[in-house]
C-alpha cells in the first residue's frame, strides 16, 4: 500500500559545518529512510533547512564580530554543500529567517494560542549582567544543572539529563560573555502553559506504535513528573519579534519557532513549485505520516513541546513516528562544533567517497546506543564488507560470465530446485530489509543486504562453477544464472544506503520497470537466457587508511 509521508530532519543551528556525528545520528537515517519510501512507492516530501534565531547564533556572530545574518548565510550555503556532497538529498533546504512566510507562520502560532488560553503574560526574573548591560537568555549564562547537579548546563538545558528548567533555576549562574554572576531582574515574558496538554499528550503518546521505546519512555516519564509552564520569548533583537505591541524588544524563543520551520519550509517548496496549495494535505490529511528525525537531545522538543504546540493550533497532524537516535563518539567523547572535536563531512570527502561514509556511518549507526568512530574501524568494515564481500560477490559473478557466456545471461535453468532456492533466500532478505527500514532500523537493513552478498559467496563457492563447467554445463549455467539474480537483488536493496554504488551495479543489467516492481519482482526470475550483462568494473577497491 503507498502512503503520502512527511520527513524532516532536525533543523541544524546556523552556525556550523554538519560533522559525521550529525550525519550519522540524524541526516544520513533520514535520507536512507526517505529513498527507501520512495523505492516501496511512497509519496515523500522531506523537508529541512538551518535554525537561524536564538542565542547559539547571536553568540557566534558577536565571537566572528559580524551581523547575525552573516553568520547564517555562510553557514547554510556550508551545510547544504555538506549535505549534498553526501548525497544527502532534501527537497528542500530553506533557513528559518530567509524563508517567505515563517514569522508569519510562527507568530500565528503564537496568537492561536494566546487566544485558546494556552500562553500567558507573567513577570519574572531573569538574569542581567550589569558588565554587559543585557538580559542574559539561554545559552548567555552557565551553571549547575539544578536537576541533575551536572556542572555546564546552559541556561535552557542541561545535556546531561537533557531536561529543562526556567534558568533562574542553575545553581552558580555565570554570564557567558565576561565570567561574572549575574544579578536577577524583572522582566515580563509569556509562557506556554503545558499543563493544560498533559491528558491529551499522554493519551496520543501511549497509543503510538512501533515508536523507540527511549522516546516513548523519555516522554512519558516527563509527563509523570508534570509539565510546568515554559517560556517562549526571550529580550533579544534576533528572531521573531513577538507579534503583540507591548512585547517591543522581544522575539520568540528559537524552540518555538524553528519546528514551525518544517512546516513554512514545506509551504515554501510547494510555492516554488507553482501550487501553492499542495503542502496542505502533508500536513492536514490524517493518512499523512509526519516522521521526523533528531538525535536524543532533541526528544523533549519534539515529542512533547511541538506537538502541544501542534494540538493547541488544532489544525495540523501530529507526529507519527520520531525515530531519535543516541550520539556517534569519536575518541571516547561526543562529536562537538564547538570543541573543534570529531571529522567534518568535508574532511572524509576529501579522503574516501560518499558511498564509503554513508557505509560506515550506516554499519555503524547509533541506533540504541552510542557508538564510536575511528578511522581503524572505517577502513576495516568497509574493507571486509564492501569489499570482501559485496565487491567479491558482484566481482566473481561478473568475470565469470563474461568469460564463459560471453557476458550473456545463461539460458536454462528453469527446471532447477537449486534456482528456486536461491529465489527463496532473495524474497527473505527483501523482507527483512524492509521490515527493518519500516521500522527505521537502518543498521540491521544493510546488515540483511551484505548477509544475502555473504550468502552468495557460499552459494558461488559450493557451486564450484568452474569445475560444473566441465561437467554439468547446464548446472553450471542455472548457477550462474541464479547468482546473476541474487546480484541484482544486491545491487537494488543497497541502493537507499548506497545510491551511486547501487546505480553503477544496477547498471549490469537489463534496465528493471522501475525500482519498485523491479523490487516487488524479486523472489521469481527476473533475467531471462540471453539477457546482456555488462559488469561495471570494480566498485568497491579495499581502501588503505590514509596517512595523518
Ligand atoms: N537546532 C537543535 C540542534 O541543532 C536545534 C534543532 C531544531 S529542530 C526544530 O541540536
Ligand atoms: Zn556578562
Amino acid at each position: 500500500m503507498t502512503r503520502r509521508y512527511l520527513v524532516t530532519a532536525a533543523l541544524p543551528y546556523a552556525n556550523n559545518k554538519p560533522h559525521l556525528g550529525h550525519v550519522a545520528g540524524v541526516y544520513l537515517p533520514a535520507d536512507i529512510y526517505v529513498r527507501f519510501l520512495r523505492m516501496t512507492g511512497n509519496d515523500v516530501v522531506f523537508v529541512c533547512g538551518s535554525d537561524d534565531h536564538g542565542v547559539p547564533i547571536t553568540i557566534s556572530a558577536e565571537k566572528e564580530g559580524c551581523e547575525p545574518q552573516e553568520v547564517v548565510s555562510r553557514y547554510r550555503a556550508a551545510q547544504e554543500e555538506g549535505f549534498t556532497s553526501l548525497g544527502i538529498e532534501f527537497d528542500i533546504y530553506s533557513g528559518t529567517s530567509t524563508c517567505p512566510g515563517h514569522g508569519d507562520l510562527s507568530s500565528e502560532f503564537f496568537l492561536t494560542n494566546l487566544e485558546k488560553g494556552n500562553i500567558e503574560a507573567r513577570d519574572t526574573m531573569q538574569f542581567y549582567c550589569q558588565a554587559c548591560r543585557r538580559f542574559l537568555p539561554d545559552r548567555y549564562v552557565e551553571g549547575i544543572c539544578p536537576l541533575c547537579q551536572a556542572p555546564d548546563a546552559r541556561g535552557d538545558q542541561c545535556d546531561s539529563c537533557g531536561k529543562g528548567f526556567e534558568q533562574t533555576l542553575l545553581t552558580e549562574p555565570r554570564c557567558v560573555g565576561c565570567g561574572e554572576t549575574p544579578e536577577t531582574r524583572n522582566t515580563r515574558q509569556w509562557f506556554f502553559l503545558l499543563d493544560r496538554f498533559e491528558d491529551a499528550l499522554r493519551e496520543w503518546l501511549e497509543s503510538r506504535e512501533g515508536w523507540r521505546e527511549n522516546v516513548k519512555n523519555f516522554a512519558l516519564g516527563l509527563l509523570r513528573e508534570g509539565l510546568p509552564p515554559r517560556s517562549i520569548t526571550r529580550d533579544l533583537s534576533w528572531g521573531v519579534p513577538v507579534p503583540l505591541e507591548e512585547a517591543d524588544g522581544k522575539v520568540l524563543y528559537v524552540w518555538f519557532d524553528a519546528p514551525v520551520g518544517y512546516i513554512s519550509f514545506t509551504r515554501e517548496l510547494f510555492e516554488k513549485r507553482g501550487d501553492p496549495e499542495g503542502w496542505r494535505p502533508y500536513w492536514q490529511d490524517e493518512e499523512t505520516s509526519l516522521v521526523h528525525f533528531l538525535g536524543k537531545d532533541n526528544i523533549l522538543f519534539h515529542a512533547v513541546i511541538w506537538p502541544a504546540m501542534l494540538l493547541g493550533r488544532g489544525d495540523f497532524n501530529l507526529p507519527a513516528n520520531i525515530p531519535a537516535n543516541e550520539f556517534l563518539n569519536f575518541k571516547g567523547e561526543k562529536f562537538s562544533k564547538s570543541k573543534g572535536h570529531g571529522v567534518t563531512a568535508e574532511e572524509i570527502l576529501a579522503l574516501y567517497s560518499p558511498d564509503r561514509v554513508r557505509y560506515y556511518l550506516t554499519a555503524i549507526a547509533p541506533e540504541n546506543r552510542d557508538t564510536s568512530f575511528t578511522w581503524e574501524d572505517f577502513i576495516a568494515r568497509n574493507n571486509d564488507d564492501l569489499s570482501d564481500v559485496v565487491g567479491n560477490l558482484c566481482h566473481r559473478v561478473f568475470v565469470f560470465t563474461d568469460r564463459y557466456f560471453d557476458s550473456k545471461v545463461p539460458a536454462g535453468g528453469e527446471r532447477s530446485e537449486h534456482l528456486a532456492r536461491i529465489l527463496e533466500v532473495i524474497a527473505g532478505a527483501r523482507d527483512s530489509w524492509r521490515t527493518s527500514l519500516e521500522a527505521c532500523r537502518i543498521r540491521e537493513a544493510v546488515g540483511a543486504v551484505v548477509s544475502l552478498a555473504r550468502e552468495g559467496n557460499r552459494i558461488f563457492d559450493a557451486a564450484q562453477p568452474w569445475k560444473s563447467r566441465k561437467e554439468d554445463a547446464e548446472g553450471c549455467g542455472t548457477d550462474i544464472a541464479s547468482l546473476l539474480e541474487l546480484v541484482r537483488a544486491v545491487a537494488l536493496l543497497l541502493t537507499p544506503f548506497l545510491p551511486e554504488s547501487g546505480k553503477l551495479l544496477r547498471g549490469a543489467f537489463p534496465d528493471g520497470d522501475g525500482l519498485k516492481s523491479d523490487l516487488d519482482a524479486l523472489g521469481e526470475r527476473t533475467l531471462a537466457g540471453g539477457d546482456p550483462i555488462a559488469p561495471p568494473g570494480i566498485v568497491f577497491p579495499r581502501l588503505e587508511l590514509a596517512e595523518d
